[in-house]
């Protein structure tokens, strides 16, 4: 098999980056003889890591300088990252070379033989598809993991096989150009849309309506009743509606009851435990959900699906349990850059709470965050470009002055001083890394180096 029919003699890779996404394309082509180009405006040195990684590969490389003509001249396809906004220049020479546009998700989406789950959502994703990966595998499933949350499949394709699942996180970024090959997920599952980076709420929900526009009626729609939005959808796309919060007078759905989760379809009725799940709060119990009627679609027991929702100890940087120091516990949850997800990692505990949060802005309100810091947060100590906005919500808010701290490993100092044994110290930022961090995953770096030390 090759890239939907006969392999292009050359294509040109628009943004190369540093998750694996542009990287999983060049090498794919690359490895098949077809002439790579590869243009990222980044410079080399920030790109060094794949560059490294894409070492011994024939590819053209033009980086650290805006697109030009001749970076897309003989290409008959353009690999756009979703890191790649519309308004791009990138895109208006990729077409004026007559190239025809693609993405890597969407190259695997054709290639791959097995059925593929999608998980989209504002927030859960990455631990939904992590635990679904899970409870396949202890299905005795062979099962591929990847998308959004790093890393490509492309170059694996070949090894896959029709009996194997494909679990992949999609962003919004990927989900919106999904119509460009026509293609749809087996299983779609949407969780939850809340006002994200996208401006405008409307256009951010119909990207992720792309997920589920072109499936079928034999393939399978995920949604929850509990989003305002998406208790619409049952009219979006043609695939098999399951509901979470479903009422009983539903053909198909399935619903929380306290640690249970009850499934049903028509002529099939299961209920899967949830007791022992590691991950704390609600949200994770409803992540839990979605993943177990997944996998129960797919065809996995109970017993498996239970398992593995027991085993499983979470991803890192999202409440991510780093140590415990003189009786306090301190968590990482680097990955909650926005204020819902904060929000619901606050919902998590049950200790007093002290909280590092801030960071780069997003345009996001900070009020209800505010609100629920000032109840919630014994102390909070705030960083970053939106600490002065953060402030101001927590003290209109009634709650106390949050301290400041110029740095992270102030910030972890700051709360190691102040904390009392029985206490929970939570980075947990509510706001993007780049002020201060290349990425989220170096800020809950720096947090866990930073709580070792202490
Ligand atoms: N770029 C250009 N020209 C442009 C615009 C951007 O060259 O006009 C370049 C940038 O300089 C940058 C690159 O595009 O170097 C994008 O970098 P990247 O590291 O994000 O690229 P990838 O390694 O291909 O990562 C992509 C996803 N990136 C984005 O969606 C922005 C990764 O999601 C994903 O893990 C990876 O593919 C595999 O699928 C990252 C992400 O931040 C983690 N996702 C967002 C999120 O989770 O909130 C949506
Ligand atoms: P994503 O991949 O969508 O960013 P993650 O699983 O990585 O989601 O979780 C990101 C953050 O969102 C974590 O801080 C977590 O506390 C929070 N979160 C996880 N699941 C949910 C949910 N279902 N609703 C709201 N917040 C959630």
């Amino acid at each position: 098999m090759n890239a939907g029919g006969s392999l292009p003699r050359q294509v040109t890779v628009l943004g190369l980056g540093l998750f694996g996404g542009g990287a999983g394309a060049a090498r794919y082509f690359a490895e098949r003889g077809v002439r790579v180009i590869a243009a990222d405006t980044r410079a080399p040195e920030s790109l060094a890591e794949t560059l490294e990684a894409l070492k011994g590969l024939s590819i053209e490389y033009r980086l650290g300088r805006p697109h030009r003509a001749e970076d897309f001249a003989g290409s008959e396809r353009v690999i756009v990252n979703p890191g790649v906004p519309p308004a791009s220049p990138g895109f208006d020479l990729a077409r004026a070379a007559g190239a025809r546009l693609d993405t890597e998700i969407n190259l695997l989406f054709r290639l791959c033989p097995a059925p593929i789950a999608a998980i989209t959502g504002t927030n859960g994703k990455s631990t939904t598809v992590a635990l679904l990966g899970e409870m396949l595998r202890a299905a005795g499933r062979r099962t591929w993991v990847g998308g959004n949350l790093g890393g490509s499949l492309l170059p694996e394709v070949d090894r896959m096989r029709p009996e194997d699942i494909v679990v992949l996180e999609i962003s919004s970024f990927q989900a919106q150009r999904l119509p460009w090959s026509g293609v749809a997920p087996r299983l779609g599952a949407v969780l939850n849309i809340t006002p994200d980076r996208h401006a405008d709420l409307a256009e951010y929900a119909e990207a992720k309506k792309e997920l589920l526009r072109g499936q079928g009626p034999l393939d399978f729609a995920i949604l929850n009743s509990e989003d305002a939005l998406l208790k619409g959808w049952a009219a979006v796309g043609r695939g098999t509606k399951f509901f979470f919060g479903a009422t009983e007078d539903a053909a198909q759905g399935f619903r929380l009851e306290g640690e249970t989760v009850a499934l049903w379809r028509p002529g099939a009725r299961a209920e899967v435990s949830l007791r022992g799940l590691k991950l704390p709060g609600r949200h994770n119990r409803f992540n839990a959900s979605v993943a177990a009627v997944s996998a129960w679609l797919f065809g996995a027991p109970v017993g498996a699906i239970a398992s593995a929702a027991r085993e499983f100890a979470g991803l890192p940087d999202r409440i991510e349990f780093v140590a415990e120091k003189g009786g306090v516990r301190y968590y990482n949850d680097s990955i909650a850059t926005t204020p819902e997800s904060t929000l619901a990692a606050l919902e998590a505990f049950d200790t007093p709470l002290l909280v590092i949060a801030g960071g780069s802005s997003k345009k996001l309100s900070f009020e209800a965050l505010g609100r629920r810091m000032a109840a919630r947060a014994r102390r909070v100590i705030l960083i970053g470009c939106t600490a002065p906005e953060i402030e101001a919500a927590i003290v209109s808010a009634g709650g106390p002055a949050p301290l400041r701290a110029a740095t992270l490993l102030e910030a972890v100092r700051a709360a190691a001083a102040a904390a009392r044994p029985g206490e929970a110290v939570l980075l947990s930022p509510a706001c993007a890394s780049f002020d201060m961090f290349r990425n989220y995953a170096e800020r809950g770096r720096c947090f866990r180096d930073a709580v070792r030390a202490l």
